[in-house]
């Protein structure tokens, strides 16, 4: 079979991310559900995972990614993603905020314009290619605020400034993340927010929510990615709702690959 043949010149490797991503754990149950043997899901980073897919690319080489949108990689290449009849990696995704208990008494306008913000796949993704193409993240998501001030005055409308209030974003450096998290983190600033931003591992990203450390974050993937840190964490934070919709995780392959479906990994 085509998987086969991949299997032998991949060394039977998946590349993956970060090893507390929910799209990892999600590969690494589709080789037990898809009976997919010798193959194994390795673990990277974003950044590593998409210099991988970019060097195979310039070669028409095979590879197999732990992939998701949104993400400027679809913009870059021509990629698919794999079928997944046994639905391992879920149907589509919304992106979720999160914040603390009490952040709506302590911080009402924070809390507000959190509650407001949502957007769309384009737009997350016009600060996701900026910031590919080497422009500075905060510089990227400067950009955005400043072009799209209507968007923007949707979630700041009748919203009063603050005075300096600190305030703490948590994320994990997915780009799609990095992108939301430099765009909100400024829309906050320009309200008067003194904002911080911390990268974390996913579960300590939720962990710093629940547990009042961290006020807030908008990179909770719903309902599968991160169902397993929801369980561990949601008692104890509440769900502003999804600030985008229709996003997706999955195995991704270039589409000059000779395969369609996870199912055909299978020696
Ligand atoms: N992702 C991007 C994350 C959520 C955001 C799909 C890599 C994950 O798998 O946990």
């Amino acid at each position: 079979a085509a998987g086969g043949d991949y299997g032998e010149e991949l060394d039977y490797t998946i590349t993956g991310i970060d090893a507390g991503a929910g799209v990892m754990s999600a590969a690494e149950e589709a080789v037990e559900v898809y009976e997919l043997g010798d193959w194994t899901v390795q673990a990277s980073s974003d950044a590593a995972m998409t210099q991988a897919l970019a060097d195979a690319y310039e070669n028409e080489e095979p590879v197999i990614v732990t992939g998701w949108t949104p993400h400027w990689k679809f913009a870059e290449f021509d990629l698919k993603f794999l079928d997944d009849p046994e639905n391992v990696f879920g149907e589509a995704e919304d992106i979720h905020t999160f914040v603390r208990e009490g952040l709506s008494d302590d911080m009402p306008e924070a809390y507000e314009v959190l509650n407001n913000f949502q957007w769309s796949e384009d737009e997350m993704g016009e600060i996701m290619s900026a910031i590919q193409e080497g422009e500075d993240e905060e510089e990227a998501a400067r950009a955005w605020v400043d072009e799209n001030e209507d968007m923007v005055s949707e979630w700041t409308d009748g919203v009063d400034s603050v005075d300096g209030e600190e305030i703490e974003l948590v994320f994990v450096a997915w780009d799609s993340e990095i992108a939301s998290t430099n765009m909100i983190a400024l829309v906050l600033e320009d309200l008067g927010y003194d904002v911080t931003m911390n990268p974390l591992e996913a579960n300590f990203m939720f962990q710093a929510v629940s547990e009042g450390e961290a006020d807030a974050m908008v990179a909770a993937w719903l309902p599968g990615t991160h169902e397993h840190l929801l369980e561990d964490y949601g008692d104890s934070m509440e769900d502003l709702g999804a600030n985008l919709e229709g996003a997706r995780t999955g195995l991704v392959v270039p589409e000059y690959m000779d395969i369609d479906s996870i199912e055909d990994l299978q020696q």
